[in-house]
This record gives structure tokens, sequence and C-alpha cells, in this order.
């Protein structure tokens, strides 16, 4: 039997203990397809710290989110089983062992066979994340972000911080950079060969001016051609949408997506083989209204349509429909 969200029929929406999507807490991602976590953990933001309040207010704003997606008219928690499996357990005042536990939760849940959709953070867990992700694989990779975050060091020889995570992902071998898109890129950089680095190991760095003159679905039809069928990650940092719709996060940059050309770039994922996925950065304390974490829960919602809806056709007609 899949989970399903409290009804807000019964239970109104403001009621109850928050959890994402309205979905019960279960304590392990075992017998599920896609498990929702949040890694409240901002060990790697260079500027504004606050990420790590991100989980707790995605899922208070994730309340709004109802069943049925009013475009594709998928029903996720139908085709699926989905569930909250609570907060990674994180170090706030150690970077090693903060990542080292972020890879373990997220080691987990791979094992347990279930697809992690995490909510950030900021956009160093992702790494750790990948740690656990292609630990047998690398995986291609469609990011969304203001910024590349393939800077190489910080202060001195500092490896490890939110703008240098797919620089060591490609090191290790956990994303292949001839399968990887970065769409959005904008805003000023450190030097003027700052993205020279990704370009040259493959990686398609997409500006946001070429996205604009472009368009969400020719943009899409490259990201999904460059990941092809294999295994892919999906990233998307909430500072890709402009700042004047999520400002709440630790490095707006004006110019960027609306929430609506957002939207309609991951309604286009359909079709990639998605094992894993992450919306980070929203930083609460930065926030207004909560419209950065209302922004953060509906990218997790559409996210979780797009994916639920490739479990069930991998499963096959006769599994979704026992499923339903
Ligand atoms: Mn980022």
């Amino acid at each position: 039997m899949n989970y399903q969200p409290v009804d807000a029929a019964v239970v109104p929406r403001f009621a109850g203990v928050s959890t994402f999507m309205r979905l019960p807490l279960v304590a392990d991602a075992a017998g599920l397809d896609i498990a929702l976590f949040g890694i409240p953990w901002d060990g790697g933001t260079t500027n504004r710290a606050g990420a790590r309040h991100g989980p707790r207010e995605v899922r208070s704003q994730s309340s709004l989110m109802r069943r049925v997606h009013h475009v594709s008219g998928i029903e996720p928690f139908s085709l699926a089983r989905i569930a909250d499996v609570g907060d990674l357990s994180v170090n706030p005042i150690d970077l090693q062992d903060g990542m080292a536990r972020i890879e373990a939760g997220v080691g987990a849940i791979v094992e347990a066979g279930a697809i992690p959709l995490g909510i950030g953070g900021d956009h160093l867990t992702t790494l750790p994340v990948l740690r656990a992700v292609a630990r047998r694989r690398p995986v291609g990779l469609i990011h969304f972000d203001a910024h590349s975050d393939t800077n190489d060091t910080y202060f001195g020889n500092n490896p490890y911080t939110h703008g240098t995570p797919f620089r060591r992902a490609v090191e290790e071998g956990l994303v292949d950079p001839k399968r990887t898109i970065q769409i959005g890129i904008r805003g000023s950089i450190y030097d003027p060969g700052e993205h020279d680095w990704a370009r040259a190991q493959g990686i398609r760095v997409l500006y946001m001016e070429e996205f604009v003159s472009r368009g969400p679905v020719e943009v899409m039809a490259e990201a999904r051609r460059i990941v092809g069928e294999g295994a892919t990650y999906v990233s998307f940092d909430i500072d890709s949408i402009d700042p004047s719709m999520a400002p709440g996060t630790g490095t707006p940059e004006i110019g960027g997506f609306s929430t609506r050309e957002a939207q309609q770039m991951v309604r286009l994922l359909e079709g990639v083989d998605i094992v894993g996925a992450d919306v980070v950065e929203v930083s609460p304390p930065f926030d207004v209204a909560g419209l950065t974490a209302l922004a953060g829960a509906t990218m997790a919602f559409e996210l979780v349509c797009v994916i639920a809806r490739a479990v069930a056709a991998r499963r096959g007609p006769a599994g979704a429909a026992a499923m339903a």
C-alpha cells in the first residue's frame, strides 16, 4: 500500500507535524521507491550561511502541495511508494565528519533500493550525496544553477566549499563530465577563465543568456541528448531562480529563471533515467514570506512527479496497476 499525504479536507494544511508533502515520516527507506530527506547542513558556505535551516522550512511550505500534477495528470503518491525519511545526521562544526555522515545516510537509502531526493543544505552536500549515489559507476548530471560550482580551492588550499563540489565530483570519477550540463550560469566571475576547466573536461556550460534566446524546450532537448540513456543525477540550486522570486539563498544573482521556466524545465526531464536528485541552497534567514522555501518545495514536487512516472514505467503496466 502506498503512502498518501494527509488529506487537507480532514486535517487542515496548517495543522499536524510538518513533513515533506504531508507524507508519513518513516524510520528508513526500506520498501520505498523515492525517499525524501533533509540535509540540514551548510558547512561549505563561504558567505551568507543559513541553508542548514532549509529542510525545516521546505517541509512547512510543502504542505501546500496536493496529490495530482495539474498538467501531466501524474499522481506521484499512487504511482510510487514515497515517504519522508527525516533529516540526515549532520555535524555543523566538522566539515569532513559532516560529509561522511551525509554519504553514510544517503548510502543507506541507495542500499535500500530507493531513489534519494534530498532537500539541502548548501551545494557542497551534493558531493557526499554523489559519493553514495555514484559508488558503482559515474552518473550523468543535469545541474540547474547560477554558478558552475567547479572552482578549485578557497582560503588557501581548502578544496571543499559550495563553490567546488562539481570539480571534486569529476576528479573523484563520480560524474561523467561529457554527460554533464549546467544550465542558468550567470553573474560576475572571479577570473576570465573561471569556466575553462569545466569546458576542458567536456561539461556543457550553458549561460543564462543562451537559455533566454533558445528557450526551455530546446535547452532541455539538448540536456536530454547530453545525458542520454544512462543513470543521471539532477541537482537544482534554488539560486538558479531569479532572486525576485527566490530571495532566500546564500549567493543570489539577478537575471535568473522565473519559477515558471524552472517548472517547465523539470517537466521536460521526462524520459531521463534519474537515480537521485536534490534541491539545495534554500536559506530561510534570507527569505521573505517563505517564497524561496515554497519555490524549493514546488521544484521538489515537480521532481517527485517525473521520478514517480519513471518508477512506474520501469515496473511495467501490471506493476503500476497493482500499486494504485
Ligand atoms: Mn550551486
